[in-house]
């Protein structure tokens, strides 16, 4: 019985076996060779397929980024044009008493009756409309306008010296102290810092009235009392900024007129001091202009320009007049970019100028056609 069991033992294993081997043919080893390469390229046909999906799934995003940031572009400029449009109204209205009704071509006369009633000089129209037709299209008159802004600044706004100093002049008035405070809550809200500094020490109140800007928009400020060297404020403004790190600086100054000696030395001497300070300082000595006085500005402005040389204008109170054409003359006269524009007494109430946007709002007005 032993002996019978154990060899019954002996020989499972061996049945196991043949059934678990069976021989394989050279046929049938041929057709998994077949089998695997037709594997292999069904995988490597997926993997070409997904790469190429990925790839292109790739090139929409990326063609769908560029649309978003067109669209975003776009926006801007749209909202800038509308900020233009509702600052401009009054100048607007007025261009409206000549052509009340938009249209596709507008006559030689009415283009230069509409730019008088917006207050541009009759010199610049005169240049800008010479040779044009008598029936003037949009993109004729478009490329005259903005080529008398052939002065915009070009400014690498990525590599400026640091602490970048600006120094705001201008007449009694002009809206320099609530151009600074505006200024400073622009840079402040795009993530740069801002120290200013009080330099009109001559009249009254006026410290004060910028150290109420400088606590409203929660910016340091540089201050002495009244009747002091404004000239040591303007150098005190600068040490502090280089000292804490502080990108930009913006000095106020007493308003004065061309014809005031004292006043117009102690301009001399800021900008002087404001060069001990820092090589390089005053980077900006920007000329704040009221643009209700339209045209007349110009003369001020050519005045501080000879006394200390200017290199940018803001135009102020443009939400208040009819007489924003002012801004061609003014630009084209002095030779000189317009940096940005005043539309209304609040804290944000200042545009960036951009010749294009501001050309664009205004033809938008009377022209039917959108390019
Ligand atoms: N509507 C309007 N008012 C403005 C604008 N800018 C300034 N103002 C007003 O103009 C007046 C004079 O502004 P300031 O900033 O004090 O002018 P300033 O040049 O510093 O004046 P002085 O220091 O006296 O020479 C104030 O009542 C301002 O609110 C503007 O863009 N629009
Ligand atoms: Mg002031």
């Amino acid at each position: 019985m032993f002996s019978f069991f154990k060899k019954k033992k002996k020989e499972e294993p061996k049945e196991e076996v043949e059934l678990l081997e069976p021989a394989v043919t050279e046929t049938e080893k041929e057709d998994e060779k077949k089998e695997d390469i037709e594997t292999t390229k069904i995988i490597e046909n997926n993997v070409e397929n997904n790469v190429e999906e990925i790839i292109q799934e790739e090139e929409i995003q990326a063609v769908e980024k560029v649309i978003e940031i067109k669209e975003e572009v776009a926006e801007v400029k749209e909202e800038k044009k509308g900020f233009f449009s509702r600052a401009l109204e009054k100048t607007f209205a007025s261009i409206k008493t000549v052509v009340p009704m938009k249209k596709e071509k507008i006559s030689f006369d009415d283009i230069e009756e509409l730019l008088i009633e917006a207050d541009v000089e009759y010199e610049i129209i005169e240049k800008a409309m010479d040779g044009l037709p008598e029936e003037i299209t949009r993109k004729q008159l478009r490329h005259r306008l903005v080529m008398l802004f052939e002065h915009a600044p070009i400014i690498d706004m990525t590599n400026l010296p640091r602490p970048y100093v600006r120094l705001i002049i201008g007449v009694n008035g002009a809206g320099k102290t609530t151009t600074i405070a505006k200024l400073a809550n622009k840079f402040k809200s795009e993530g740069s810092s801002v120290i200013l500094g009080a330099g009109d020490t001559f009249r009254a109140a006026a410290i004060e009235q910028l150290s109420t800007w400088a606590e409203k928009i929660d910016v340091p400020i540089i201050k002495t009392k009244q009747g002091h060297d404004s000239s040591a404020v303007a150098y005190d403004t600068i040490s502090s900024a280089v000292a804490r790190n502080i990108d930009n600086v913006i000095i106020d100054t007493a308003g004065r007129l061309q014809t005031q000696t004292n006043l117009n030395n102690e301009l001399k001497k800021i900008v002087k001091v404001c060069e001990k300070a820092q090589i390089g300082a005053p980077h900006q000595k920007l000329m704040i202009l009221d643009g209700t006085q339209g045209n007349t500005a110009i003369a001020q402005a050519r005045a501080f320009n000879e006394m200390v040389g200017i290199d940018g204008i803001i135009v102020t109170k443009l939400d208040g007049t009819a007489k924003g054409g002012a801004l061609f003359s003014i630009s084209n006269r002095l030779e000189l970019p317009i940096f940005y524009v005043g539309v209304g007494e609040k804290q944000t109430d200042l545009i960036e100028f951009s010749p294009d946007d501001f050309v664009d709002s205004l033809l938008d007005e009377i022209y039917t056609e959108e390019k």
